[in-house]
């Protein structure tokens, strides 16, 4: 009788599938972990369980746990979830060991309940279900090659015993190929790595959204000195009286990201060092103790990007606080033949700015400081530059670093290296936001209105032709400062029907905006922006 042989009891027989399922479970949870940490920690399965779980929890068990385990009643929690998941994960496993096709398919199952759980969380969007997927991918995979190991140990074992409870389809009845020894070794050796892997995942996911969400609290946390130098106040009237524009300042939440991080890098301030070395007299860093007890400067400066067609919404305006870079750079001292300044970011990326720009007086910033908060963290936290006149490929450098002093015969940035112009001064642009592309207003008239910029030089006047009729001069709105876009309206009344009207600015320097049309390679689009729109 099986149960009588002291080697290997026939009940005993099923750990191995227990154990493969368990293990296959740790792996799934584990990889997720990892990848959400890595990728954006919303997207944590283990964490929206959680959460969901803590939403449906009725209030009387809320505050029962929390009366009975005080500030561990989430550790509690994750504990026990974590032990019922293993428990469910083992007959799992158990199943696995008959019909390992249905396991799987049950395996991809729990995935996809996983990711509705990520996707039921707010602020929550399809790509945030990437780790479950990668999770539910390793899962299936270790718990099919787990099982065909647990399969091959029994039947080198059985093997010796004759038939008892018989193993599984894949190796029923088979002499085993292998010793019981190799065999039992194999598993062991196979089912402890997946177990190693799936712990390290869990523990470095873990930990990563750890430093992450210091970041975030450090952030949260963090009181900005006050401007030494404050920006003027905005004068009245930098709205443009056209229902339905765009706020004359960007609110952070509303400003548009550009960057190629995948994700946010989280840099904990009290680690950040700016290194300021190349071409000049004196090498030094900065570390953001030390940049705080600067004398920091406000100013509002229009950021652009040389990706924006022609209409398009990817410009921001803003009130930055940093310190001047052209007192950095004076304590630096730049050498004869510097001409460039390379700067680099946590991440990586990297932009070619001109030493002259960095040098002329003009508001460019090392800012730690947007509209009155500390820079959010997709904005560049904790500090980044942001120079008046440029788009944000060749200065805009978000976690900055590191700045080189060097020259452009030397070396190259990021997107320099990738087709765009080394240079990119912002283009002289103008836009229309009212009436939107293909709206349709009510008869009896409207106001159309829009932005323009011209960075470092300030806008002076912007014309509008409705439907091939004269250009006429659109009242401009009040300008704050010559870094920053500038509204403008224009009252009209036409006829039912379709109509179309289009803009060009003039800038300060007497330039008037090219109709010639651009593509935003290489160095940024050109051109009139055009919107057709309906009378009813
Ligand atoms: N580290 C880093 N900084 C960066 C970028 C980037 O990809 N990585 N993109 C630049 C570009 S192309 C632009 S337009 C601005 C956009 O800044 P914002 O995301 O704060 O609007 O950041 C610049 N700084
Ligand atoms: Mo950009």
């Amino acid at each position: 009788m099986a149960m009588t042989r002291h080697a290997e009891p026939g009940s005993a027989r099923g750990w191995p599938f227990a154990a493969s399922g368990a293990i296959a479970a740790a792996l799934l949870l584990g990889i997720a972990e990892i990848a959400s940490a890595l990728f954006s920690p919303v997207s944590s399965p283990l964490v929206a369980v959680g959460a969901a779980f803590i939403d449906i929890t009725p209030a009387w068990l809320k505050d029962f746990a929390i009366d009975v385990f005080g500030t561990a009643d989430k550790l509690v929690l994750m504990v026990s979830m974590g032990v019922v998941a293993l428990a469910l994960a083992a007959v799992l496993g158990l199943i696995a060991r008959r019909r390992l096709a249905l396991a799987s398919v049950l395996c991809a199952a729990i995935a996809v309940l996983l990711g509705a759980a990520v996707l039921s969380r707010p602020a929550t969007g399809l790509l945030d279900l990437l780790p479950t997927v990668l999770g539910g991918v390793a899962g299936i995979a270790a718990l099919n090659w787990l099982v065909r190991l647990a399969h091959r140990r029994t039947a080198s074992i059985g093997a010796g015993s004759g038939p008892g409870p018989g193993p599984g389809p894949t190796e029923g009845g088979a002499a085993p190929a292998v010793r019981p020894e190799a065999a039992r070794r194999t598993f062991l050796i196979g089912a402890g790595l997946t177990a190693v892997v799936a712990v390290a995942a869990m523990a470095g996911g873990r930990a990563l959204s750890a430093v992450s969400t210091a970041a975030v609290a450090t952030r949260d946390a963090l009181r900005l000195p006050g401007a030494r130098r404050r920006a003027a106040p905005l004068p009245p009237g930098v709205g443009a009286p056209a229902p339905g524009m765009p706020p004359f300042v960007t609110p952070n939440g509303d400003f548009y990201r550009i960057d190629t991080a995948l994700a946010v890098p989280r840099i904990d301030p009290s680690t950040w060092e700016l290194r300021v070395h190349g071409m000049v007299e004196e090498e030094f860093t900065l570390s953001f103790t030390e940049l705080l007890e600067l004398d920091l400067q406000e100013s509002w400066v229009t950021l652009t990007c040389v990706s924006n067609p022609v209409g398009g919404e990817l410009a921001g305006n803003a009130k930055w606080l940093g310190y001047p870079l052209q007192d950095l750079m004076a304590r630096a001292r730049p050498q004869e033949g510097a001409d460039m300044v390379l700067s680099t970011s946590a991440d990586g990326f990297s932009a070619s700015t001109p030493l002259e720009v960095l040098t002329d007086g003009r508001d460019a910033l090392l800012a730690v400081g947007m509209n009155g908060e500390p820079l959010p963290l997709e904005h560049g936290f904790p500090v980044r530059m942001v120079v008046p006149g440029l788009y944000g490929y060749v200065s805009a450098t978000k976690w900055v670093v590191d700045l080189e002093v060097t020259r452009f015969a030397d070396k190259t940035a990021y997107w320099t290296d990738r087709g765009w112009s080394e240079r990119g001064p912002i283009k002289l642009a103008s836009r229309i936001d009212v009436p939107r592309g293909f709206e349709a207003v009510p008869a009896g008239g409207m106001v159309l209105g829009g932005t323009a910029w011209s960075q470092t030089i300030g806008i002076d006047r912007v014309q509008v032709q409705v439907d091939d009729g004269a250009w006429q001069d659109a009242t401009l709105a009040a300008e704050a400062t010559v870094d920053t876009w500038r509204q403008w309206s224009l009252d009209w009344e036409g006829e039912p029907g379709n109509h179309k009207a289009r803009v060009r600015a003039v800038n300060r320097d007497g330039e008037v905006q090219t109709a010639e049309r651009a593509d935003t390679v290489p160095d940024g689009a050109s051109g009139w922006h055009e919107v057709q729109f309906r009378v009813e």
